[in-house]
């Protein structure tokens, strides 16, 4: 049954997360249209009393807002471009993940064409959309965050970071800089303690701990990157940390595996000792991430 607080949403893509999207608005009484670029995917949401589309201009007759869940930038623009002259007048929410300057470029071109953009970054897997740990970060256009409101929060808890279109964005490929350089590091770990047969889940077990564990320190090397003086609180040196690396580095090779996930951080780390830092902390490797 539809609720009169949700405007029409047209769905445009229903890949994984597309699919978990348009559940969630149909299950939280959003009358919802569907369009898929391979037919087929919509019949449960059909089934279920969703409407499905034929072609995408169709799909965005109707809706007040128009989400747009596809794999890239170009894909949304292969989509939105022939249709431009449907959407005028519409409100559009892009949850493809596109870089900051995508999202930018594709604000660009919305508002050259009189539609109103919203950008979002979807810090969640398909199965955890509708549930309490998903969360959404958006930015753009505050007008269609405040009309919608209610609707987005029927897929996770809300955030506007502001009017610049690519601060969702930003936040979003920030945050999973962190995931993929983690996994990366769960990867080789496993692969180390492997070399001596343990299972990767007897290792991940302990490893989730030991993560949980090291996030306490971020907030503390936040204060001190902000302050700009790595000299004054220094738990850890340079110095000591290559070594720490060129140690781990070893373990690696000595086990037969490679230490590529560690080897980018490690040759900043490098670059920072041999430019004369190794008594400063070694949060001072983010300057050598900013080219310093
Ligand atoms: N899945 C996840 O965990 C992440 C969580 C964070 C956000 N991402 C982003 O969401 C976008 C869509 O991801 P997805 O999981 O739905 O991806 P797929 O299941 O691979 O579905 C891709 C859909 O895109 C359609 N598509 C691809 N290329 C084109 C194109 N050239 N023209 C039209 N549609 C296109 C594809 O259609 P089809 O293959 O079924 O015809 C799917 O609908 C993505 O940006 C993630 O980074 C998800």
């Amino acid at each position: 049954m539809t609720n009169t607080q949700h405007s029409p949403v047209t769905v445009l893509g229903l890949g994984a997360m597309g699919s978990a999207l348009a559940w969630a608005f149909h299950k939280g009484g959003v009358a919802t249209t569907v369009w898929n670029r391979t037919p087929g995917k919509d019949s449960e949401l059909v089934a279920a009393g969703a409407v499905s589309a034929a072609t995408a201009g169709e799909a965005v007759r109707t809706a007040e807002l128009v989400v747009v869940v596809l794999l890239d930038h170009a894909s949304v623009h292969e989509i939105l471009d022939p249709i431009a002259a449907q959407l005028t007048g519409k409100q559009l929410l892009n949850l493809t993940s596109t870089s900051p300057e995508q999202s930018r470029e594709l604000a660009g071109w919305a508002a050259e064409h009189g539609i109103e953009i919203l950008d979002g970054g979807i810090m969640a897997v398909p199965a955890m959309i509708g549930t309490e740990g998903s969360s959404i970060l958006y930015s753009g256009s505050e007008a269609v965050f405040t009309a919608h409101r209610p609707t987005l929060e029927l897929l996770g808890s809300v955030e506007f970071f502001g009017t610049d279109p690519g601060l969702a964005a930003l936040w979003d490929f920030s945050l999973l800089t962190i995931m993929y350089t983690m996994f990366g590091g769960f990867f080789q770990g496993a692969a180390l303690v492997g070399s001596a047969g343990v299972t990767a889940s007897e290792f991940a077990a302990r490893a989730s701990n030991w993560v949980a564990a090291m996030s306490q320190l971020l907030p503390p090397f936040g204060r001190i990157i902000d302050t700009g003086d790595y000299t004054s609180e220094v738990f850890q040196d340079l110095v000591f940390t290559k070594t720490a690396l060129d140690t781990l580095r070893q373990a690696a090779s000595d086990a037969g595996i490679t230490a590529e996930p560690l080897a980018g951080f490690a040759d900043l780390v490098d670059r920072q000792v041999t430019a004369g830092h190794g008594a400063a902390a070694f949060e001072r490797t983010i300057e050598a991430l900013r080219g310093k």
